[in-house]
């Protein structure tokens, strides 16, 4: 199983999308495996965000990413980060297709609510980042032991 590392940007939490934009990826049966509200400290924004260091928007996108609680996911399942990708929509609100998450809740190209990690070593390093190994949890849905 695949795992990759959502974040909940400070406008969805702020909007009050946690429930909804969570519960997308619940429906599509990914399984979280960890989950937690944090304010993310500047070096961990920035080594996050590190691939960008330089460009015009980066030291925005620090500040922006800072500046009040996000919601971090971790998602397992197969192919979960190219899955996760395809339901958050292209990177700008403006352009993101009806559909995906930031097609159906933005139209900010800066504020577009949901980082996703866009490869397998990015999934690496950012789960590694933002949790630590005891905060994933391992386990086995039963459903229908619960429903009966
Ligand atoms: P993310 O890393 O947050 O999942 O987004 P992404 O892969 O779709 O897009 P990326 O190119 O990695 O950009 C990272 C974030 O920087 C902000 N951004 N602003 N030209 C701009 O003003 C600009 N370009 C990017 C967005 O918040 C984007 O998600
Ligand atoms: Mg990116």
């Amino acid at each position: 199983m695949e795992k990759t590392l959502i974040i909940l940007k400070p406008d969805a939490v702020q909007r009050g999308l946690i429930g909804e934009i969570t519960s997308r990826f619940e429906k599509k049966g990914l399984q979280i495996v960890g989950m937690k509200l944090m304010t993310i400290p500047a070096s961990i924004a920035e080594q996050h965000y590190a691939p960008h260091k330089g460009k015009p928007f980066y030291e925005g996108l620090v500040r922006f990413m800072t500046c009040s609680p996000v919601v971090v996911l971790a998602l397992a399942g197969k192919d979960a980060i190219v899955i996760a990708r395809k339901m958050m929509g292209a990177t700008f609100g403006s352009k993101a297709e009806p559909g995906t998450i930031r097609g159906d809740y933005g139209v900010s190209n800066a504020y577009n609510l949901i980082h996703g990690s866009d490869s397998p070593e990015a999934a690496t390093k950012e789960l590694g980042l933002f949790f630590k190994a005891d905060e994933l949890q391992t386990w086995k849905p039963t459903i229908q032991e619960w429903v009966y």
